[in-house]
């Protein structure tokens, strides 16, 4: 175990370390850009020592918005030979910066709203500036990923967690007949058992490949792409965004009717998510209907987006007796559950923080617990990418970005 004040000095270690002046990698090596929802973590934990610098890094990740108002999930702004696939394999060019094609889970404006209460003198500028493009972020949304009435992944890599079972079924519609040219840099960094199979990175290149032939034109590719998921994880965020949107956009005077009505739009539409059979929220692929058969951690966000539900809440506490630290990505008892492989069942810090900070807001006590189970397992692994769900033990990446952040916010407990 360590201590909390070395694990503090270390945390603030391993931000420096990721710093590449304006933006944060997730790790050296393993990830060698700037990742979106990564990048709002990162803010979060220089929020507890330097607020300039926290709002640079959610500057330095809207500096890369497309014209269409899509912030994408990677910026290449530096070339590395340490990660596939690269600027030249998406081929997308819509942005100021080289970039992915597709986006990732919008925190940064639950994150910008945060800082500013924070710090409302130094956020209040800050704000003002970014609002403008966080809202076009938002209404990019809107136009390219609501779909019946929830937010839809168009990758896995969109929904931030990669091989989640929740995509199993989406993408076994996938035939990827010929043998495809690429070589996977990951599984030279890291245990390939705690990693996507080659299957799964077939596929995933597959979907890039046809974003390209498109030039990732998204009407081409709402028709084209056999891959149109329900998500839970993308849908509750992107819930909170606008809810914290709307509290910003009050501030400054703005209207915030449509906001408003997008809201109540998705609230409404979250019933298209919810699977009797397991009684709960689940990925669903708006191509066949089919809902996938297991609950990952992006259910438990439902409170995070504003939606409160008792058999939610029986679900959450049947896993937590069941584990000991936090919320695993995957439901304990589901049969695919594995606790080493990424996401299908190990525990992530920062799905444990999200759902905490939806359970507070709902005063469940669970809330204490799961900050407090978060606290203790990154006291054990230290800051993994993510950790075994019963021993707490590292898995993945190490010296790690997002994990530092959320123990830097959790310990300080701003
Ligand atoms: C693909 C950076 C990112 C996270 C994702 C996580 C992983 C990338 C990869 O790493 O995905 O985007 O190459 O495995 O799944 O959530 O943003 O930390």
């Amino acid at each position: 175990m360590f201590r909390d004040d070395q694990l503090t000095e270390e945390a603030r270690q391993v931000l420096l370390d990721n710093d590449r002046g304006s933006y944060t990698v997730p790790t050296k090596g393993l990830y060698p850009y700037q990742w979106n929802w990564d990048s709002a973590f990162a803010s979060l934990g220089y929020a507890t020592n330097d607020m300039n610098r926290a709002w640079i890094e959610l500057e330095s990740l809207f500096s890369g918005q497309w014209p269409n108002g899509m912030v994408p999930h990677i910026l290449f702004h530096e070339l590395s030979q340490d990660y596939f696939p690269n600027p030249s394999d998406w081929g997308a060019f819509g942005g100021p910066i080289p970039s992915s094609g597709i986006s990732q889970p919008p925190v940064a404006p639950t994150v910008a709203k945060i800082l500013w209460e924070l710090d409302r003198e130094v956020g209040h500028k800050r704000v003002e500036s970014l609002l403008p493009a966080m809202l076009k972020w938002y209404q990019w949304f809107m136009d390219n990923r609501f779909q019946e009435g929830v937010i839809v992944a168009t990758h896995p890599w969109e929904s931030g967690r990669d091989n989640s079972p929740d995509w199993d079924k989406a993408l076994s519609r996938i035939h990827v007949d010929a043998p495809l040219d690429y070589s996977r840099k990951d599984t030279l960094m890291v245990n390939e058992e705690m990693r996507p199979t080659k299957e799964e990175y077939d596929k995933y290149y597959w979907l890039v490949q046809l974003g390209r032939s498109t030039q990732w034109f998204e009407s081409e590719l709402k028709v084209k792409s056999p891959f149109r998921v329900g998500d839970p994880g993308l849908t509750f965020i992107f819930m909170r965004a606008i809810k914290d949107l709307i509290a910003l956009s009050l501030e400054f005077g703005l209207e915030t009717t449509q906001l408003e009505e997008d809201y109540n739009r998705l609230t409404e539409g979250t019933s298209y998510l919810w699977n009797s059979e397991l009684e709960a929220y689940a990925a669903r692929c708006t191509k066949t209907g089919q809902f996938a058969d297991s609950m990952s951690s992006a259910s438990f966000l439902c409170w995070y987006g504003g939606v409160d539900s008792q058999l939610m809440y029986n679900h959450l506490c049947r896993i937590l007796k069941d584990v000991l630290f936090g919320i695993p990505s995957l439901d304990s008892r589901s049969t695919k559950f594995d606790r080493s492989r990424y996401w299908r069942g190990p525990t992530w810090a920062i799905m444990n923080f999200m759902i905490a900070l939806g359970l507070k807001e709902y005063s469940y006590s669970e809330a204490e617990k799961l900050f407090e189970a978060t606290k203790t397992m990154i006291k054990k692994g230290g800051f993994a990418e993510y950790f075994d769900p019963f021993t707490g033990d590292p898995k993945g990446g190490k010296h790690f970005t997002w994990t530092a952040a959320v123990w830097l916010y959790l310990a300080g407990r701003f």
